[in-house]
């Protein structure tokens, strides 16, 4: 009998050889037979979303989510062949980015891999990205949310811009916000349709937006 919770243990639990873990974990239960889809969603995402909650409360740190993310990679090469046969794929598309004049990427780039955590493709165009590219890139992937990071209070204005860029280039993806100087009410104030404070919450927000 596959032993999926292990799987989410030791995702969850994110020690020193948790690639190995994954690795093993991962190919016996493939060896007895589980299908894929069911290896993704109940071992390698129910263990990423369960360590998202534990890095919320501040039990987990940023090498473990580091960690996890990279053996929550290796998992998922392991499963992609099987994963395209039985035609899993992302549930949505986000494009994610630091905006213009923004070089911090640390935050940014834990979000993205609680995206992924999360099931959905994620295309990260980089730091210091002008409003045009945020528009140019979810258009070209067809993205549902359209994700910005600001880590300075003088480039937070600069989200607003995508914003607005969005709205005029006609596009109806959903706006989500982030950083450290970033609040809800500062989300409010410009019209996004989103904030979270952390990389776990922005996986539950990104899931909620597009209700999946
Ligand atoms: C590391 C760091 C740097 C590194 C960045 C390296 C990198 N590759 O990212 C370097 C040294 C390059 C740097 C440079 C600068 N920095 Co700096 N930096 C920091 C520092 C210490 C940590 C930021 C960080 O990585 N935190 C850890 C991550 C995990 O947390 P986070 O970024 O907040 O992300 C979490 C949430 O915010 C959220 N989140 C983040 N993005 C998103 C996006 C979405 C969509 C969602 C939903 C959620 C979300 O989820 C994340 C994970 O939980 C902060 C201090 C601080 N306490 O924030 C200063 C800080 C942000 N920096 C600051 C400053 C002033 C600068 C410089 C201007 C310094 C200078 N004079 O040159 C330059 C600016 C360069 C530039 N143009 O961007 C100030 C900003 C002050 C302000 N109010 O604007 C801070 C606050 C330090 C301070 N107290 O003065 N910095």
């Amino acid at each position: 009998m596959a032993d999926l919770q292990a799987l989410v243990d030791a995702l969850t639990e994110s020690k020193r050889d948790v690639v190995e873990q994954v690795t093993t974990l991962t190919q016996a239960a493939m060896d007895q037979g589980v299908n894929a889809k069911e290896i993704l969603q109940d071992g390698l995402i129910g263990g990423m979303m369960a360590l998202g909650v534990r890095f919320k409360a501040g039990e987990a740190f940023i090498p473990e989510v580091f960690m996890a993310a990279r053996a929550m990679n290796v998992g998922m090469e392991m499963l992609e062949d099987k994963l395209i046969e039985a035609g899993v794929e992302p549930t949505a598309t986000v494009v994610l980015g630091t905006v213009k004049g923004d070089m911090h990427d640390i935050g940014k780039n834990l979000v993205a891999m609680m995206f992924t955590g999360a099931g959905l493709k994620v295309v990260d165009i980089g730091v210091d990205v002008p409003a045009e590219k945020f528009v140019e890139a979810c258009k070209a992937e067809d993205a549902a949310i359209c994700a910005m990071s600001a880590l300075l209070t003088t480039t937070m204005p600069r989200i607003a811009e995508v914003i607005a860029a969005c709205k005029e280039a006609g596009l109806t993806v959903k706006t989500l916000i982030g950083g450290a100087p970033i609040t809800q009410a500062y989300a409010d104030e410009i019209g996004a349709d989103g904030f979270a404070p952390d990389a776990a919450s922005a996986a539950e927000k990104a899931k909620e937006l597009i209700g999946v």
